[in-house]
């Protein structure tokens, strides 16, 4: 007898989902069939709309005409090119896209596939610099607390999502975390940056002290903590790590893997706040999520520290099969394109203080316990239901699906983030539906 699953085309046994609940998915399957602009159409023919931008990474909206093409047209013209000791146009002319968009000092690119591998090459490259600038006792990367860095081996130690790491062994030796930000008993319901917590900064002084600066490679902090459920830096706080780091020698890494291309109505939070790190991750938007897709930006600092030795020799023993992949380079260079034709990064910021006017709208519903926003990014804090933590959330998760609303759950919190596309009449739509989601019995 076959040990195969019953393959018959509407099965869904055989693929073993991602942060899913997979039993309880396929006993009751949500599925999208199709994209457009600011909608999902799902399999039983209803209009969704999206207020998360698929994971964060749609920021110009579905199925957007140029993107479409530039792939269609690269599939038949070039479809694959060996990435080690060769290349092809397009990655290139990316990489100086991308360096044009980039806060100051930022010019060089590597390629990855993800988040995940954007945060991996990133604490490498740190590892790196420091050993061929002769400083190989930098051997310590620094995360936080409730840090969200991807899933993989480097990602999880620096992170700080206990679920995401209890399951995996030792990690990473070498790694220390900084406390997280969140002061909800101070900071509750505050619009854009919370006035409490900035001092948390010196905290990494306190762990330099601990280490010694001689043995600390880099920090690295998403400037918003997305996944963990949105948390704001407190003012002053980025730019106090960054003073912290200077004084000490250590590279700061920002991942931008969500707040990039455009969610905080800049193309990077570094420059909403005026804080440049030496390294910066992104993935998600840089091909508006179409295509998988990552880049590293490093200074020139840094790059330039490996180019030393004899020419013939490859100076960072790095990279992958599809690095800088021609498809996606030409998705990547159609999404920059179409970002800045449709001006959309000046867009979400002269969206911003509707969506804040509009979240905030829904503070004296039943069960909110805290509510903040920065850019087009915005969270809702449930009060969870005793013994059942999640629920709540998650209840208003399937309701909206049924109403038509796509949002996102960590927790008992809801994080939107919608295409930044977005018409103040889907604001609208989205808080109207969340009001009557929220007064109903969650
Ligand atoms: N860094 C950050 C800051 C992220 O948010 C990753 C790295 C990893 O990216 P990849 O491409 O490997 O998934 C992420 C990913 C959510 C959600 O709902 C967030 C992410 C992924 C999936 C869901 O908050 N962030």
């Amino acid at each position: 007898m076959s040990n195969r699953l019953n393959t018959t085309p509407n099965d869904l046994r055989a693929f073993w989902m991602p942060f899913t609940a997979n039993r309880q998915f396929k006993k009751e399957p949500r599925l999208f069939v199709g994209a457009k602009d600011m909608h999902y159409t799902t399999h039983d023919g209803r209009q969704v709309l999206d207020a998360t931008a698929g994971l964060w990474c749609v920021n110009a909206g579905h199925c957007r005409p140029k993107i479409t093409e530039a792939i269609r047209e690269q599939a038949g013209e070039l479809d694959y090119a060996p990435a080690f000791q060769l290349g092809h146009p397009k990655a290139f002319e990316l990489a100086n896209r991308l360096v044009d968009i980039a806060p100051e000092g930022l010019n060089h690119v590597l390629y990855t596939n993800s988040g995940s591998e954007s945060v991996d090459t990133a604490l490498k490259v740190a590892l790196a610099y420091h050993r061929v600038k002769g400083n190989g006792s930098r051997f310590r990367l620094i995360g936080r607390e409730r840090g969200y860095h991807g899933v993989n081996f480097g990602g999880i130690s620096v992170g700080g999502i206990v679920a995401n790491r209890k399951m995996f062994g030792t990690l990473l030796t070498g790694v220390d975390h900084m406390p997280h930000t969140h002061q909800p008993g101070k900071n509750a319901f505050t619009r854009g940056e919370p006035e409490h917590g900035g001092d948390l900064a010196t905290e990494l002084e306190r762990i330099v002290t601990l280490h010694d600066a001689s043995t600390i490679a880099a920090v690295i902090v998403e400037p918003v903590a997305g996944s963990t459920g949105v948390l704001i830096p407190p003012k002053g706080y980025l730019q106090k790590l960054r003073d912290i780091c200077t004084k000490h020698g250590i590279l700061l890494i920002f991942d931008e893997v969500i707040t990039g291309f455009g969610r905080m109505g800049t193309p990077f939070a570094a420059q909403y706040y005026g804080v440049t790190p030496d390294i910066m991750t992104t993935a998600k938007g840089l091909t508006n999520g179409v295509i998988p897709m990552g880049a590293v930006l490093v200074s020139s600092e840094i790059h330039d520290a490996f180019m030393s030795g004899p020419e013939h020799m490859i100076e960072f023993f790095h990279g992958y099969t599809y690095s800088g992949n021609p498809i996606a380079a030409a998705a990547g260079l159609a999404t920059l394109e179409t970002y800045k034709e449709e001006g959309l990064f000046d867009r979400a910021r002269d969206m911003a203080p509707y969506w804040e006017d509009g979240l905030h709208s829904l503070k004296d519903l039943p069960n909110v316990i805290d509510i903040r926003n920065i850019g087009m990014i915005g969270a809702i804090e449930l009060d969870p239901i005793a013994g059942e933590p999640t629920k709540r959330a998650f209840s208003a998760f399937l309701k909206a699906y049924e109403n038509g609303l796509l949002i996102r759950t960590t927790g008992d919190i809801i994080a939107m983030s919608p295409p930044l596309i977005a018409e103040k009449h889907h604001i609208d739509e989205i808080f109207g539906k969340l009001r009557e989601i929220l007064k109903s019995n969650i």
